[in-house]
């Protein structure tokens, strides 16, 4: 399965509802989302944005996505009328686990993405696999959202964390490892205020999960 994920960006109208009407249209395609952040607007004087990012599942060619992407933001009523100005909904690819891709409509990742701390961290909350640009991300004074442990569960042989980020925020994370205690492999580097993630927060994960009660489960916890 392959698998894409989208940076969303908002900073008109009811910003939070658009957010997540953008990413309820997904629907099922949704592995994973990010917590919502609240960034400063790169670009000419306009309002703060929302930004957030989800990871999709997607083995069509990425031009598809494209469209897709463009139909979703056509659904918030987007209009395009000042580059960088402010938008009901911006929809990105920011990266593909099907590699790399140039073409004149589509550069796959984004080509910003290095440079926007406001794509880099929704997107480290859902990629672990692009653990390396926490560093990026760091560098550019960012950090990614912090998870309190207690409300980490575990699901089937993978971490599974799902926790409130805001008081009124649910969001949904996740931990993929290689195997507890066995040579952990793929891992979010930074759960705490960017600590790296190592054996001793793992084992701690773990216990706090279980004290807390939570029971190991299978299916969709991330698909919300
Ligand atoms: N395109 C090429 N590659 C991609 C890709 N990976 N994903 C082409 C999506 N589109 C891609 O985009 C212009 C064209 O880029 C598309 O037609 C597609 O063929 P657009 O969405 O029509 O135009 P835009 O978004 O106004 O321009 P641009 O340069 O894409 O702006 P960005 O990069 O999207 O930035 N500040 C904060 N804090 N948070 C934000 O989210 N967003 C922007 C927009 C500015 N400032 C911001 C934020
Ligand atoms: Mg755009």
């Amino acid at each position: 399965m392959q698998w894409a994920v989208l940076g969303l960006g908002t900073n008109l109208g009811a910003r939070r509802a658009i957010l997540e009407g953008a990413i309820a249209l997904l629907g099922d395609r949704v592995l994973a989302r990010s917590a919502l952040y609240t960034t400063p607007p790169l670009g000419p004087p306009q309002p703060d944005y929302l930004n957030a990012a989800v990871r999709v599942r997607w083995d069509e060619p990425l031009e598809a996505l494209l469209v897709r992407v463009q139909e979703l933001e056509a659904s918030f009523d987007r209009q395009r009328t000042v580059r960088w100005g402010p938008r009901t909904l911006d929809v990105d690819i920011l990266y593909a686990s099907s590699g790399p891709l140039q073409t004149p409509s589509l550069q796959v990742p984004h080509p910003d993405l290095e440079q926007r701390t406001f794509a880099l961290a929704p997107l480290l909350d859902v990629a672990p696999e692009r653990a390396a640009l926490a560093a990026r991300l760091l560098e550019l004074g960012g950090r990614p959202a912090r998870a309190p442990w207690s409300t980490i569960v575990r699901e089937g042989g993978s971490l599974c964390g799902e926790w409130l980020h805001d008081p009124d925020e649910l969001v949904a994370q996740y931990f993929t490892l290689g195997g507890l205690g066995r040579g952990a492999s793929l891992v979010r580097p930074f759960v705490v205020a960017g600590e790296p993630l190592n054996g001793d927060v793992l084992a701690g994960i773990v216990r706090d999960a279980d004290a807390a009660g939570f029971v190991p489960r299978t299916g969709a916890v991330l698909r919300r």
